[in-house]
């Protein structure tokens, strides 16, 4: 993954140019330096290598399928961007670095966030992602139903609400799987999409995407109960000090944990099909389980 995030970074940078394209006009200087400063140089990189490894189990993915991954990554970066506003979670820190906010000033990250979201689609959308139009069609459906109302941004509203009317446990599930979990759902997914695989294998790959999306929120809300803000990058113990309720807090640690390796085996039964080419997709499961930040 490591080696795959050093790669992928010379792809979302080149992206992230200063050099306006055809159509555009020019790209203001401190609104590509604040979009530079949320996207780049940190992050796991988890979804577009998700993205890459299910794609895999279909072919060499080539650089389209890294296109795809980058237009992830940029929807992903814009998200933490404006969760850290002000008027969401307030935050200082992230990946070990100042907020864009604290970096730059609110509005200033605000435009960052939606520069990256369109960006996004742009990268789809552009021919320079060779992959047959049918394909590039469904994929941009798919991701804006991953990002929008009834996914990601819908899921953050959602969240929001439970810190004033707290959901029962099939509620929190919903929320998490729309707020955390669609965007990596979409990641093994597309990567299935995209190399045109069998509406079975799409299947497959979509359960597994699913699976993982609630291992990594389970994973998230015991870190954040159990790890320090110097190896998470970010504050820590946000949820019990807004007394926000997660299945951790509902059933304690010891039962996270025992869920974790249940939910990293239903994700190795589900891709048992695919035989020994799925190794590191259940290596991922596994990573996501027990990472350590
Ligand atoms: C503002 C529309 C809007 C949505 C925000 C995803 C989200 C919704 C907010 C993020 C809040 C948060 C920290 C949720 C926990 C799960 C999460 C997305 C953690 C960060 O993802 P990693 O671990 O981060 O993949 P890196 O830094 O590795 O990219």
């Amino acid at each position: 993954m490591a080696a795959f995030a050093r790669r992928f970074e010379g792809v979302l940078e080149s992206l992230l140019s200063g050099e306006a394209v055809e159509g555009e006009i020019i790209r203001p200087a401190r609104l590509v330096a604040a979009m530079r400063h949320g996207a780049l140089d940190g992050g796991k990189r988890l979804r577009p290598f998700l993205l890459m490894e299910s794609a895999r189990l279909f072919g060499e993915p080539g650089d389209a399928l890294m296109r795809v991954g980058t237009a992830l990554e940029c929807i992903h970066c814009y998200s933490l961007i404006h969760d850290d506003l002000p008027a969401m979670d307030d935050d200082d820190m992230r990946r070990g670095r100042p907020t864009v906010h604290k970096a730059f000033d609110e509005a200033t990250a605000i435009l960052a966030g939606d520069g990256l979201l369109t960006l996004a689609f742009d990268i789809i959308a552009d021919p320079a992602t060779a992959l047959p139009d049918p394909i590039r069609v469904a994929l941009v459906l798919e991701l804006a139903r991953a990002s929008g109302l009834g996914g990601m941004a819908g899921g953050q509203a959602l969240d929001l609400e439970a810190e004033r009317d707290a959901p029962d446990e099939a509620g929190i599930i919903r929320l998490q799987a729309m707020k955390t979990g669609a965007l990596l759902r979409f990641a093994a997914r597309g990567g299935a999409i995209a190399m045109g695989a069998s509406p079975d294998a799409v299947a497959r790959l979509t359960r597994y995407g699913e699976i993982t999306g609630l291992a990594f929120q389970i994973a998230d809300d015991l870190l954040d109960l159990t790890a320090d803000a110097a190896t998470m990058g970010k504050a820590t113990g946000k949820d019990a000090a807004r007394g926000k309720g997660t299945l951790v807090s509902l059933h304690g640690p010891d039962w996270a944990r025992a869920r974790l390796a249940q939910l990293e085996a239903e994700a190795a039964a589900t891709l048992a099909p695919f035989g020994a080419k799925a190794a590191r997709l259940n290596a991922l499961a596994a990573f996501i389980g027990s990472r350590p930040s």
